[in-house]
């Protein structure tokens, strides 16, 4: 047997006695199991040596010594929703599901806290949390399917995210085993603290390459008393950019304030009807709440400059109104693959008042490569997840898409923007990241993972060149 091979097998080997032994019913090395947790929304997929399902704290350190004795590369995973390869392993690796890690330790009605494990899914504490009229604002389009876990390792975002921040804003504290296998509880259970540098702001948005995350304490909010569900239809383009920009420079902050054009509108009808209308340029989803004597004038306010900029408002008169809207939102992303079979999904974010000129630049790029560009996302935060769709079997056609990544990076970094404003670097975009960050930036942030893994075994490969 030559020395790769005999590598291999000794491997496998470990992988299915020495480690399925060390958290019996709790291990996997089954094929079928090793494809279910092989892949990401990226489109990336490559089957791990083993699959471990942790139930507490203890077996995560367990997992992490075992990890670090035999120099085995750990890969944690929420539910598998990033969209940037973030929890797509290798051969040589373990994937470490925290899909049991499932449970509301605790909400604090009156410090208004909520203390979970990581497997919680975003939408159930949601709705655990309206129970007690509280409120966790991030609400990522996946809100559905995807874990707080893995939504605190990406530093998710959300439609929401204009008026009440990211994950991070919500983030207090953390317990976290170190690759190490050591414990951290970083943050404060109160609602300042500035004791030491802060780790919870760090290991937020870390993409699970510093430690494994096994509790976390949230901040919520009351719940707000009246929301109102707004739609913008326009016939152009840039003056629903024009109305995004307007709508904000009168100071009114809607806690939604969503952009999709034509093409996206026109893919969610294609596959999951709701009855939008098809024949616009683009839609605008906007929603404010809070008082609502306050919230009817703002909304009366941006009809007015709606109408200005030749958009026509639409409101939804219930709640099953209001849910259909939101279920096409975030049908979207599914939709597109009806379009063509490869998404290159980017995720730019630009200065609110460039979006105009970006979505512009956009269809410019499209017109003159001949390659469907669609856009839709986070317009109020100036977060535009752009499209690029192709098919991989047509390699000139893919290769070209491919190539068009490079100019969007490069044209939303000359508006003064950033390549990522939600679903992080992971595998996708660590070959783009030099454009944006320094050497000497990057060499800090390479000598951070190196002081929490030192020996690289914690989801090696992902965020750096
Ligand atoms: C959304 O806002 C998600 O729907 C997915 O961030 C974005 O598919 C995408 O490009
Ligand atoms: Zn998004």
């Amino acid at each position: 047997m030559g020395g790769a091979q005999g590598w291999v097998s000794c491997f496998l080997f470990l992988m299915k006695n020495k480690f399925a032994d060390l958290l019996p019913g709790r291990v996997s090395t089954e094929p079928e199991d090793l494809v279910c947790y092989g892949f990401d929304a990226s489109g990336l997929e490559a089957a791990p040596s083993a699959v471990a399902w942790p139930h507490s704290l203890e077996d995560v350190v367990e997992i992490m010594n075992f990890a670090r004795s035999n120099r085995i590369p750990v890969i944690p995973r929420g539910a598998g929703t990033g969209m940037t390869g973030g929890s797509v392993p290798d051969r040589s690796s373990v994937v470490v599901s925290m899909e049991r890690m499932n449970r509301v330790l605790g909400i604090d009605r009156d410090n208004m806290t909520v203390l979970v494990e990581p497997g919680v899914i975003n939408g159930h504490l949601q709705r655990e949390l309206e129970r007690f009229r509280l409120f966790y604002p991030p609400d990522p389009a996946s809100m559905n399917f995807c874990t707080i876990g893995g939504n605190v390792a990406e530093n998710a975002g959300g439609p929401r995210a204009l008026k009440y921040g990211v994950t991070r804003d919500y983030v207090l504290g953390l317990e976290a085993v170190l690759p190490d296998g050591s414990v951290i509880k970083t943050g404060v259970k109160t609602a300042k603290g500035v004791v030491g540098y802060d780790l919870t702001r760090l290991l937020t948005g870390s993409e699970g390459t510093l430690a494994v995350i096994t509790k976390i304490l949230l901040r919520v909010l009351p719940m707000p008393e009246e929301v109102i569900t707004l739609m913008a239809l326009f016939k152009d383009l840039e003056q629903s950019g024009n109305a995004v920009t307007a709508i904000l420079a009168y100071g009114i902050i809607p806690r939604t304030l969503e952009f999709m054009d034509g093409e996206a509108v026109r893919a969610v009808e294609n596959f999951s009807p709701v009855g939008l209308p098809t024949d616009v340029e683009a839609i605008l989803l906007i929603e404010l709440d809070g008082d609502p004597v306050v919230i009817r004038k703002e909304a009366e306010r941006i009809s007015s400059i709606c109408s200005h900029h030749q958009g026509e408002i639409i409101m939804a008169e219930d709640e099953e109104a209001r849910q259909k809207i939101w279920e096409a939102r975030r049908a979207i992303s599914p939709a597109l693959y009806h379009l063509k079979p490869a998404k290159i999904n980017e995720d730019i974010v630009v200065p609110r008042t460039k979006i105009p000129s970006m979505l512009k630049k956009l269809r410019e790029l499209s017109e003159e490569s001949g390659i469907m560009i669609v856009c839709f996302g986070h317009a109020g935060d100036g977060n535009i997840h752009v499209n690029i769709m192709a098919d991989k079997e047509n390699k000139p056609e893919y290769e070209k898409a491919l190539g068009l990544v490079k100019e969007v990076f490069r044209m939303t970094l000359d508006l003064g923007g950033t390549i990522s404003g939600e679903h992080g670097v992971g595998l996708t975009k660590k070959d783009y990241i030099g454009m944006e960050i320094s050497p000497v930036e990057m060499d800090l942030m390479k000598k951070i993972k190196n002081v929490f893994d030192p020996l690289n075994i914690l989801n090696p490969g992902k965020i750096f060149p």
